[in-house]
């Protein structure tokens, strides 16, 4: 037992204790997320009695000594049997475990929105830019979280959309005109704000009309543009202070223009400042000139300029490019005709339609295709949002840092002023997790299912009686109700148990979209998939 790589058991046996705690006690920060699994552990972990002199000289450190853990470098020349046992027999230690590596998992979660999926006889999505993201893989990893809020500075959001208004914090209206009378609250009266609020996270997997990119967490409605979509900087400057003083992550600027002189608006730079120091993400529309017109708030130091893409990930021939696009998202084809093949399908607001489908279907509320930087700055901010919820202690910059390194490069080679980064990959900003495809079938009905008059009938398939987890998440991923069953409680086929719609307390969940997940004990099969709760 000799040499420099039992690091961890010299600091066993009662050698240069602290300092090799120093060395090896570091958590990795990132799961590394390798596509082929491998069972070799990365080091062992250690717990200690308490009151022994390792547990207190762990507790001066953070992280895991919290839990009087220890992270010890493996030997790479003893089987690990041995390890395990001169480990155990150290009589400080409570006990010794491998330190396995995890990896996240990511399959193809569908959302049952009728505007997401393909039309009947056809092959592309409605909702194309949330596949062309990965947002459909990432979904299975997170769907956000509920303790992140995104302001929409914007002609405000619909606050009576069926596919907004539980999505919805209170709202304000910011706009100070001549001869114009704004709706209060931050009610939309012009529907470019409640296309953009739709994009970043209409309701999700509620059976009704579109998907957004983050399902959990709420929208701020800030209404700042008048019925035409047009606004001042006082007012749009007062906008984002506001929703920084909200508590708001991520601020979406889908609005923009030029400067006559070229002098940034310094009203709306103080306001990012505020903003920033506040801890808030903005991104805001690259312009939607074609040209190389330097657009505010884009341009302002502290935001994120947001280029537009095509569905061939081709910048759109109307995206304003130069150096302050920072990075690229789908915002639709520049095509004469609006289609949902080539525009972006999302919720919507006018003053004619009174809330009906206009776009044939048979939805109970309004949705509309848009294409422009406003769309990409929707998508951008959705993005951040997912990103943000697996590490909601991350910075705006890292937030930034990360859609902008993870982003697919499309354009020139590299950075370029055309479309910044790249185009967002959701699931590359996860980290790439293993895209597996569920390994069984699960499904559920009804689906969705009302828990005040009825249950639903889960149903997986297992090839072999193994014993299985079925478990329940919220939007959030909290566990919501959980049940274990036995290899004697299951049947090779197909297995029909009840879920009724009640927490582990007994209490009838909240309205809204949750997930099942069913997992062999053993850890061979597992499957998600997505449930409606309608009251
Ligand atoms: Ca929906
Ligand atoms: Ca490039």
């Amino acid at each position: 037992m000799a040499g420099g790589k039992r690091i961890g058991f010299l600091f066993v046996m009662g050698g240069v204790l602290g300092l090799t705690l120093a060395a090896a006690a570091q958590e990795p920060r990132e799961v590394p997320m390798a596509r082929s699994g491998t069972l070799t552990p990365a080091g062992w972990l250690v717990k200690y009695k308490t009151g022994s002199r390792l547990a207190q000289a762990l507790s001066r450190q953070t992280g895991l000594a919290v839990l009087g853990i220890a992270h010890l470098a493996a030997n790479s020349g003893t089987a690990w049997a041995a390890q395990r046992s001169v480990l155990q027999n150290n009589p400080d230690v409570l006990w010794a475990a491998p330190n396995y590596w995890r990896y996240a998992q990511a399959m193809e979660v569908v959302p049952n929105d009728p505007y997401y999926r393909p039309e009947r006889n056809q092959r592309r999505y409605q909702q194309w830019h949330l596949p062309k993201l990965n947002a459909n893989y990432a979904w299975s990893v997170t769907s956000g979280r509920n303790d992140l809020t995104v302001a929409v500075v914007d002609s405000g959001v619909d606050l009576n959309h069926p596919d907004l208004k539980n999505r919805l914090l209170p709202g304000v209206t910011l706009v100070h005109q001549d001869k114009y009378t704004p709706p209060a609250g931050g009610m939309d009266d012009n529907g470019h704000g409640t296309h953009v609020a739709g994009l970043i996270g209409a309701e999700t997997y509620n059976g009704v009309g579109v998907a957004g990119i983050v399902w959990a967490g709420k929208i701020l409605p800030v209404k700042v543009l008048n019925q035409d979509g047009a606004g001042t900087d006082a007012d749009i400057a007062a906008g984002i202070v506001w929703a920084a003083d909200q508590g708001a992550r991520v601020i979406n600027l889908a609005l923009g223009g030029p400067s006559d002189d070229g002098t940034p608006p310094q009203a709306l730079q103080d306001a990012v400042d505020y903003a920033y120091a506040h801890g808030c993400l903005v991104f805001a529309a690259a312009g939607n000139s074609g040209d190389n017109t330097r657009y505010y708030p884009a341009a302002l130091a502290h935001v994120l300029g947001v280029g537009a893409t095509d569905p061939w990930d081709r910048r759109a021939s109307y995206s304003t490019w130069g150096p302050f696009v920072a990075l690229s998202a789908p915002g639709g084809a520049g095509a004469e005709a609006l289609t949902k093949d080539t525009g972006m399908l999302s919720t919507f607001w006018d003053a004619n339609s009174a809330g009906t489908d206009t776009l044939g279907g048979s939805e109970a509320g309004e949705y509309g295709i848009e294409v422009g930087t406003s769309m990409a700055a929707a998508v951008a901010s959705g993005a951040a949002l997912l990103v943000w919820s697996t590490d909601p202690g991350m910075t705006p910059d890292q937030v930034a840092d990360r859609l902008r390194a993870t982003a697919l490069d499309i354009g020139a080679p590299g950075p370029d002023q055309q479309t910044g980064a790249g185009r967002i990959d959701v699931l590359a900003a996860l980290g790439n997790p293993q895209v597996i495809r569920p390994e069984l079938t699960l499904y559920n009905y009804p689906n969705p299912f009302n828990p005040e008059r009825e249950t639903t009938q889960i149903v997986f398939l297992l090839d072999l009686p193994r014993g299985a987890d079925l478990a329940v998440y919220d939007v959030a991923r909290a566990l919501v109700w959980k049940k274990h069953y036995t290899a004697a409680e299951v049947v090779a086929g197909k297995n029909l148990k009840i879920w009724d719609g009640k927490n582990g307390l007994g209490e009838r969940v909240a309205n809204g979209a949750y997930f099942m997940r069913v997992t062999t004990e053993d850890g061979k099969k597992s499957a998600l998939k997505g449930i409606a709760v309608i009251r």
